[in-house]
């Protein structure tokens, strides 16, 4: 498979570890794709001023032959599929499927922006990415995720949670071609 693409999962609404595990799942039944990296899940503090729920936060390493523009259509069709409603900017969600690096491709069109934004603001997608690629360089900012995780300044709270790790491991494994446990 030609392309390797980080990806960033939320949820914060309704039974998050069963929305992310649809998330993995849907990803795993697309043509010619495969996930083959998954970070431990985390209980993260929502960072944005609306009041909302903890998320649930991990990161995964997928390779596809689809291009960008495929590929990131077809993550908002899973969303939608999946049960995502729409909520305000920095709002809670069922689902969130954030293409954080697509190869060391960057691209800012009106509707994509790769890499992602709010990485290198992020503790609760630098730490979780950290486990699964900390030697990638992110190609704008030319140094690599674990530098950036020691730099970043995000104060927001971020608890690994092995329960929640072990649940989604336990519903995904067969979907995964390099699982954890
Ligand atoms: N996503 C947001 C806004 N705020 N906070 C946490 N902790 N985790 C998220 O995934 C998140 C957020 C919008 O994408
Ligand atoms: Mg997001
Ligand atoms: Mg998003």
């Amino acid at each position: 498979m030609k392309h390797t693409i980080l990806i960033g999962l939320g949820s914060n609404i309704g039974d998050r570890i069963e929305f992310l595990v649809s998330a993995i799942r849907g990803i795993t039944d697309l043509e010619t794709t495969v996930v083959d990296d998954v970070s431990n899940v985390y209980e993260t503090e929502p960072v944005g001023n609306v009041p909302q729920n903890s998320f649930l936060n991990l990161c995964i390493s997928v390779k596809t032959d689809m291009d960008h523009v495929t590929f990131h259509r077809k993550m908002k069709e899973l969303e939608k599929f999946i049960g995502r409603t729409e909520s305000v900017q920095w709002g809670p969600r069922e689902i969130d499927i954030d293409i954080l690096f697509f190869d060391s491709i960057v691209v800012a069109s009106d509707t994509l922006t790769i890499p992602h934004r709010e990485i290198v603001n992020r503790k609760f997608v630098l730490l979780p990415l950290s486990e699964i690629a900390m030697h990638y360089v992110h190609p704008v900012v030319g140094i690599t995720i674990g530098e950036l995780l020691k730099g970043v300044t995000d104060t927001h709270t971020i608890e690994h949670s092995d329960i929640f790790t072990s649940q989604l491991l336990t519903l995904i494994n067969d979907s995964i071609t390099n699982p954890i446990v």
